[in-house]
């Protein structure tokens, strides 16, 4: 796979393509995502994460910024509680398989006097109807939203060039806040970041990915709890918003070269698929029975997790 195929392999949106294209060819060049500390990492994040290691394979060096002050401006706790699960997260990303990447801590960069006077010459140029939309779904509780999450986006917006890096990877619900950075990162003086988004994935139920519903593998799953989730989950005939497909296609295949759909010789025996698009077509022809899918799934998904599970147990005794 080249390059450019990697880092476009399983997005929802390039904003641009060219502007892609045209980056690939520099030498170097840094690519980041930030993530608000949270109390497990979870498939959400693993897609993302996923991502960045396509692009670190691509050429890209990777910045990972862990967003504690914004993840405190957005009401997720204290900064205590907080500070807490910085660390635990940053472990934990890296145990996922990401290696070679730059952590970054919010507050270690954001508190700068140049950093806060870019913050507030932005607040200056954007309305609070852009800054309240582009928080339409990343901020909490915005049926009411506080100062501090108007604070948060443009906050989002100087860790770019704060960040020093030349594209940002989100998941397309960071979309608004990206076209922000677009629009107003120039009148800073700076380039506009190439915006790489991937898809939102469902919750095992097929619903919103929730942790608190508990419809989501985290890294502190064990493999009985990893099994109990599959058995539970929702696995219709249809492709289309099936949350189990979505798992293969986003956290195991960009992994693993073939998977193994286990069966006795009385249901037609194994059988072997070495990418998504075989094993979607296979599945949408009724040629594999979801039971079978989804005991694939979290047998893969076990051996995805391992080593990130090991640390949560070495971590957490
Ligand atoms: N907005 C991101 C989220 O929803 C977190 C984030 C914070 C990303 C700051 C980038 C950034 O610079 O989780």
């Amino acid at each position: 796979m080249d390059a450019y195929e990697l880092v476009t392999r399983n997005t929802a949106e390039i904003v641009t393509e060219d502007e892609l294209r045209q980056l690939l060819n520099k030498p170097t060049k840094r690519v980041y995502t930030g993530y608000e500390p949270s109390g497990e990492i979870h498939l959400g994040h693993l897609v993302t994460i996923n991502k960045l290691m396509d692009m670190k394979a691509a050429g890209f060096d990777v910045v990972v910024l862990i967003a504690n002050l914004h993840a405190y401006l957005n009401r997720k706790g204290t900064f205590e509680q907080i500070k807490e699960l910085a660390e635990y997260n940053k472990a934990c990303i890296e145990a996922c398989g990401l290696k070679g990447a730059e952590f970054v801590l919010g507050t270690d960069v954001q508190l700068t006097p140049k950093y806060q006077t870019e913050v507030l010459t932005l607040c200056q140029e954007i309305t609070l109807n852009r800054a309240t939309r582009s928080m339409d779904e990343v901020g909490r509780a915005m049926d009411n939203p506080m100062v501090s999450q108007m604070v948060y986006p443009v906050m989002q917006v100087v860790d770019i060039p704060t960040l020093n890096v030349d594209a940002a990877v989100g998941g397309i619900d960071q979309r608004k806040i990206h076209m922000l950075a677009r629009e107003h990162l120039p009148s800073l003086g700076y380039k506009p970041p190439v915006c790489i988004h991937t898809p939102i994935v469902n919750g095992l139920d097929g619903q919103k990915m929730s942790s608190s519903k508990g419809n989501v593998v985290s890294v502190a799953d064990s493999p009985e709890e990893i099994k109990k989730k599959m058995k539970k989950a929702f696995c219709p005939p249809e492709v289309e918003g099936n949350p189990i497909l979505q798992v293969f296609q986003y956290n195991i295949f960009p992994r693993v070269s073939e998977i193994v759909i286990r069966r006795p010789e009385k249901f037609g025996g194994n059988a072997e698929y070495q990418s998504y698009a075989d094993l979607e077509a296979a599945y949408a022809a009724g040629k594999i029975h979801p039971m079978d899918l989804k005991a694939a799934c979290g047998e893969a998904l076990t051996e995805i997790l391992a080593d990130a599970y090991a640390y949560v147990q070495s971590y957490k005794n």
